[in-house]
């Protein structure tokens, strides 16, 4: 079957400020279309960009996203310390590196202090390695085989759709062999909930940052030595397709 893949972004005043994609036979193009804009053309725009392309190569199978491990907090601080923990453990980096990192997404990454489009790449001794410093990296091209399935599945036990997204993109990030944990907050000011991810499970964690913050992002940690050129070409080309989610 022909696959494509449809992706919308839309931008204020030049500057990004929200995205979304699926992967799609052709013909649920004009549905996904609608549906994504749906749900961008809730925040205020100036241009939305819609670009569809046929895959050119058949997606990767995947049985199940990484397992589902919800855990609340008193407050975000105690999440955070509580990630910093688990990302030491996987990383080997200091806990007062980490914190750095950490807070360079809560206070905006990118050489402006605004938020990076993509996502941070730090390595074992703490280098950020990403080829630049806004854009970052992105992960695209990662869906469900069945999303409706997935959305009611998550929405059940009180997940969000913010939630099978996230699942769906740090699932492909985890399958490759030098990405060994990441960080994420959402730039949604009002959306609470991050996560940290390993090659074990997917820890979401409420509340991971402060009410009202508009900063938010990734952080990818790799492996030192990792091939930044091969990382950038798995996320940003490689299509992949889930068929469940672990909860
Ligand atoms: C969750 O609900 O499981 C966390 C989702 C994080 C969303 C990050 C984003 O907005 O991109």
């Amino acid at each position: 079957m022909k696959l494509f893949s449809v992706k919308l972004r839309a931008s204020k005043d030049g500057k990004h400020i929200s995205g979304a994609e699926r992967i799609t036979p052709y013909e649920k193009i004009n549905t996904v279309i609608n549906q994504l804009y749906h749900r961008l053309s809730r925040k205020e725009f100036d241009s939305i960009n819609i670009k569809i392309d046929i895959l050119k190569e058949q997606p990767l199978l995947v049985e199940k996203t990484l397992p589902v491990v919800n855990m609340n907090f008193k407050n975000h601080r105690e999440a955070n310390k509580w990630a910093i923990q688990i990302i030491q453990k996987q990383t080997g980096l200091s806990e007062e590196k980490i914190k750095q990192l950490i807070d360079l997404i809560h206070f905006g990454a990118s050489p402006d202090r605004e938020n990076m489009r993509g996502a941070m790449i730090v390595d074992l001794r703490g280098n950020r390695l990403e080829k630049n410093r806004s854009r970052g990296v992105r992960t695209t091209d990662v869906d469900y085989l069945d999303r409706e399935k997935i959305i009611r599945k998550l929405k059940e036990k009180c997940f969000t759709e913010r939630t099978a997204d996230a699942l769906a993109l740090t699932t492909k990030n985890m399958l490759h062999s030098d990405i060994i944990a990441e960080y994420c907050i959402s730039d949604e000011p009002d959306y609470l909930t991050g996560y940290v991810s390993t090659k074990e499970a997917y820890y979401r964690l409420t509340p991971l940052k402060e009410k009202g913050n508009e900063k938010g992002g990734r952080i990818y940690f790799v492996k030192n030595g990792a091939d930044i050129d091969k990382i950038y070409r798995f996320l940003e080309e490689k299509p992949v397709l889930i068929k469940d989610v672990d909860i």
